[in-house]
């Protein structure tokens, strides 16, 4: 499948004969963060360190919201240093703006396929908000949560999901003040959760400072540490919202309701008929 041909799947991302993907070696690092705090800039970093020893990396900027070189649904934009060219880095910009739950519906088909293309790395970077963020674990095999040094004093709660289901926490713009203590009060609110806590790494995409350890920490990254239970229930509320919307009679369902002709429970009843 050339690159064109690849975009186009990827836009209809039918189902595809792969057989199930296996979790182990691990293939698909999800990436998420408040906006700004250097998320991609710190993905182009694992890139160019990822092409050096000859992985191929897809990379599936979701939902950006500083629009890259022209915005969403582009495809195959490239913006990041590492990706100027070359055959073996494929970027795609996906919009999810009104897509409730904030993953698009088709993305583990979309992972899907590519790993079934040859990429043999998928890194899924979307913006940290509430739920979408949660959400990632449906399809990420690894979870890198991504902190900068303006945090806010308090560990919000709405942060807590996240940091429980992190497999790694890097505070970035360690060439900035701050840093050091958004990463202590990171270890210290860890400690308080069961299990052994993520690790924490500062570095800066700026400088490079800490880049080094940060890739090597996700290359020895161990089984995934979020609660099986927490992934397991994502990946069945995303398959299950994925099923609705896909739903035949769904855009019918939501007119009878907007008219007051269904109760939520009767459209519910009309999509639940296969
Ligand atoms: N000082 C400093 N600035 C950085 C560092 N990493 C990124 N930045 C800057 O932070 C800004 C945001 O970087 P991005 O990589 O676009 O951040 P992002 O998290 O991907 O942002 P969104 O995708 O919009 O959520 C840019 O101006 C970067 O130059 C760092 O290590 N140190
Ligand atoms: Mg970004």
């Amino acid at each position: 499948m050339n690159r064109r041909e690849l975009a186009r799947s990827l836009t209809a991302a039918e189902s595809i004969d792969a057989p199930a993907r296996a979790f182990e070696p691990w293939r698909v690092l999800g990436v998420t963060g408040s906006p700004g705090v250097g998320k991609s800039c710190l993905v182009d970093r694992i890139v160019s360190r990822w092409l050096e020893r000859g992985e191929r990396v897809a990379i599936l900027a979701i939902d950006p919201s500083s629009p890259i070189s022209g915005g969403a649904l582009l495809g195959d934009r490239m913006r990041m240093a590492s990706v100027d060219s070359g055959e073996d880095v494929f970027f795609r910009s996906i919009a999810t703006r009104n897509v409730p739950g904030g993953l698009p519906s088709r993305l583990n088909r979309m992972v899907d396929l590519l790993i079934h293309e040859g990429w043999t790395r998928v890194i899924i970077e979307t913006v940290g908000s509430g739920q979408s963020e949660i959400r990632i674990v449906s399809v990420a095999d690894r979870l890198l949560l991504v902190e900068g040094p303006a945090r806010g004093d308090v560990i919000q709660a709405e942060k807590a999901g996240i940091l429980e289901l992190a497999d790694l926490i890097v505070v970035n713009k360690s060439d900035l003040a701050g840093a050091e203590r958004v990463a202590d009060d990171l270890r210290l609110s860890l400690n308080f959760s069961d299990g052994e806590p993520a690790p924490v790494v500062l570095c800066s995409a700026e400088t490079g400072s800490g880049i080094d350890e940060m890739v090597v920490a996700i290359d020895n990254l161990p089984n995934a540490r979020g609660p099986a239970i927490a992934r397991a229930r994502e990946r069945l509320l995303a398959t299950h919202q994925e099923y609705l919307l896909s739903h035949p009679l769904f855009a019918d369902a939501l007119k009878g309701l907007s008219e007051g002709r269904l109760s939520i429970e009767e459209a519910l009843n009309i999509l639940q008929r296969g």
